[in-house]
């Protein structure tokens, strides 16, 4: 979904059924539950929320990306603080950066309902590490909400506000990959707009210093036993009771997977794993004579239900890496006794071609790390689309650690003393205003030696492109004010700065050994729109003239994708050819042909 999609009415004076998405519902909610601000910063799987809440009228929400997720939950705390509801969205490691935030709020309890939306990645489709982030909950103390589909996305997340009000705590609803972006019939439901709830002027309450930590310990842990009474009793927690022979402890997503592998086994589907609803699990297991708990990535609930003396198999058959799914459900009962084996299933005639991830064609990052090729740098790589430059052939790139950790990265080689070659930071204009700019401050204030090279694609292209500070517009597509990156690094301390074009290969590899002299921090930015957004760009694609190819195969350390091998021979090894249909006419491997091949143009032009 475009984050400048037009409004359109999304409002529902009545009750009706759409098709809406896991994030999509989590929005839905959220906004019937009266929320007037929601920020997140994006992440995979959970950009879309806050696409989807800028799609519902201004007058009734406020939504915006912030520049990294502690921000995005500080502003969702501030509304909070005044009385209104807002929503926070995160994926799992962006809970990580907000997690200061979290654990003090969890201390200070919340004014208006404060809701945490949280995506976790089992199977790390996109993320850099594989998190459970109910154990954030246990960390901060606060209650978790598990949806098992897209209708439940909705309806916990209204409920999740209710719950935060009640016991004046953040809340968190997590989903996880397979949730936030399946489609599901949903029945939505009118606004409930909220009454105002005045600020509470009481700097008792609302100053976190250790004097009110220590008053707050207690009683949070005391707002931790209510809220296990309150899973308990919850109908959101259910029994469904049948044969008692096995019975089955459930959350979220894999309630789905192990209703469709034993349909007619007891369950015990729970709100959510945290605070755990320990009355009911000790009910439940009372009726069932073997117990097991199916749940996705960390043994969360088993755990717990083991320390209550209870008998529970759960990981020993249920995987804790990666996603579940109902095969691996069902494997997991066939190998606990519970299922017997199927037949296998056919194979499949041929197996899916493995495509490794590539950077697209025309791609401005080529070019810049086109620039960085080579034994005699050490480069340090940031979060973005630009770490396949990590990659055969490009393999410009000799670490990558966290969102913003280039930069420090770097400085830490550089001030080791350690590393004779000379360093170079990179990292994209989102991240680099996500956590890049503190480090970029060290750098300068501690007297590194670093060049920091800032990939300014205008757009955060690896999660779709979503616009930021840099680019001047709002998540609604408003114009608002525009980050001047030199001015920035400039009032950061830097005073070594150029400006090159990511197209000009000459121009960047002069700029940067330039950099690279120089004793100090010296920032390089180089500038190009990404080739998908804001517009797909679709220049006049190239092609090699006949019999130019002399099978050098220069082009081919670009790993642009629309450099393709031919059929053709020479001299034993193969030519290049162009596909016409994904160049876009950056013309960079013109820059780097030696034999002048490349001709501007469709193919059969030049005969
Ligand atoms: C803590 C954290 N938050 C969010 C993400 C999701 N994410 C991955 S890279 C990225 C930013 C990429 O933008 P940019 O630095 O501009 O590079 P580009 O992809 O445009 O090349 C984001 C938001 C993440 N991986 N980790």
């Amino acid at each position: 979904m475009s984050s400048r999609a037009a409004t359109r009415d999304v409002r529902a004076t009545t009750h009706d059924v759409r098709p809406l998405t896991g994030n999509e519902a989590i929005a839905r909610g959220a906004w019937e539950a009266g929320v007037t601000l929601a920020s997140a910063y994006p992440g995979t799987p959970s950009t879309e929320i806050l696409e989807a809440l800028a799609t519902y009228p201004r007058e009734d929400v406020h939504a915006q990306w912030s520049t990294n997720e502690k921000v995005a939950l500080d502003v969702a705390i501030g509304a909070s603080y005044c009385g209104a509801r807002a929503l926070m969205a995160a994926k799992h490691v962006g809970l990580n950066v907000a997690a200061d935030a979290l654990l003090s709020q969890s201390y200070l309890g919340v004014h208006g309902g404060l809701v945490l939306a949280i995506c976790d990645d089992p199977g790390i489709h996109s993320s850099q590490t594989e998190q459970d982030t109910r154990l954030y909950a246990h960390l901060a103390v606060v209650p978790v909400l598990e949806p098992a589909d897209a209708q439940e996305a909705l309806e916990y997340t209204r409920a999740a506000f209710e719950l935060s009000e009640t016991f004046a705590t953040p809340v968190i609803v997590r989903s996880t990959t397979r949730l936030s972006h399946t489609r599901a019939a949903v029945r939505v439901g009118p606004r409930h707009t909220q009454p105002a709830r005045p600020f509470r002027d009481e700097p008792e309450r609302n100053v976190i210093m250790p004097s009110l930590s220590r008053r707050q310990r207690p009683r949070i842990l005391e707002r931790e036993r209510q809220l296990e009474t309150w899973f308990g009793t919850t109908p959101l927690t259910r029994v469904e009771l049948d044969d008692t022979r096995i019975g089955v402890i459930t959350v979220g997503i894999a309630y789905v997977y192990v209703k469709e592998v034993l349909p007619t086994a007891s369950i015990l589907k729970l709100a959510g794993s945290y605070p755990l609803a320990r009355d009911a699990i000790r009910d439940f297991a009372a009726q069932v004579d073997r117990l097991f708990v199916v749940e996705e990535l960390e043994p969360f609930i088993e755990t717990e239900v083991r320390a209550m003396g209870l008998a529970a198999d759960g990981k020993a058959f249920f995987t804790r890496i990666g996603e579940l799914s109902a095969e691996n459900v069902r494997e997991g009962f066939v190998r606990a006794g519970v299922l017997e084996p199927r037949a296998p299933a056919p194979a499949v005639p041929f197996p899916p071609l493995v495509r490794p991830p590539v950077l697209c064609a025309g791609c401005p990052h080529i070019g810049s790390y086109h620039a960085l090729r080579g034994d005699d740098i050490r480069v340090t790589g940031d979060i973005g689309c630009y770490t396949l430059a990590a990659l055969k052939p490009l393999a410009a790139m000799d670490t990558c650690v966290s969102m913003g950790s280039s930069i420090g990265n770097a400085v830490g080689m550089s001030l080791s003393g350690a590393e004779r070659k000379p360093i170079v930071a990179t990292i994209g204009d989102s991240t680099f205003l996500h956590g890049g700019i503190p480090a970029l401050i060290d750098a300068v204030y501690n007297r590194a030696n670093v060049t920091v090279l800032l990939l300014d694609n205008h757009t955060v292209a690896m999660t779709g492109g979503q616009d930021h500070p840099g680019t001047g517009r709002t998540l609604r597509g408003d114009t608002t004010h525009q980050i001047d990156y030199e001015a920035l690094c400039r009032a950061c301390g830097v005073t070594w700065i150029r400006r090159i074009d990511s197209y000009d290969l000459a121009a960047g590899h002069q700029t940067l050994r330039e950099a690279m002299e120089y004793d100090g921090v010296a920032v390089v930015i180089s500038d190009r729109p990404c080739v998908l957004d804001p517009v797909r760009i679709r220049g006049t694609p190239f092609h090699i003239a006949a019999d130019a190819c002399t099978a050098c195969q220069s082009c081919m350390n670009l790993g642009c994708p629309a450099l393709i091998w031919s059929d053709d021979m020479h001299e034993g090894r193969h030519k290049v050819r162009v596909d016409e249909a994904l160049c876009i006419g950056c013309a960079m491997c013109v820059q780097v042909c030696p034999t002048d091949g490349f001709v501007a143009g469709a193919s059969g032009t030049d005969r």
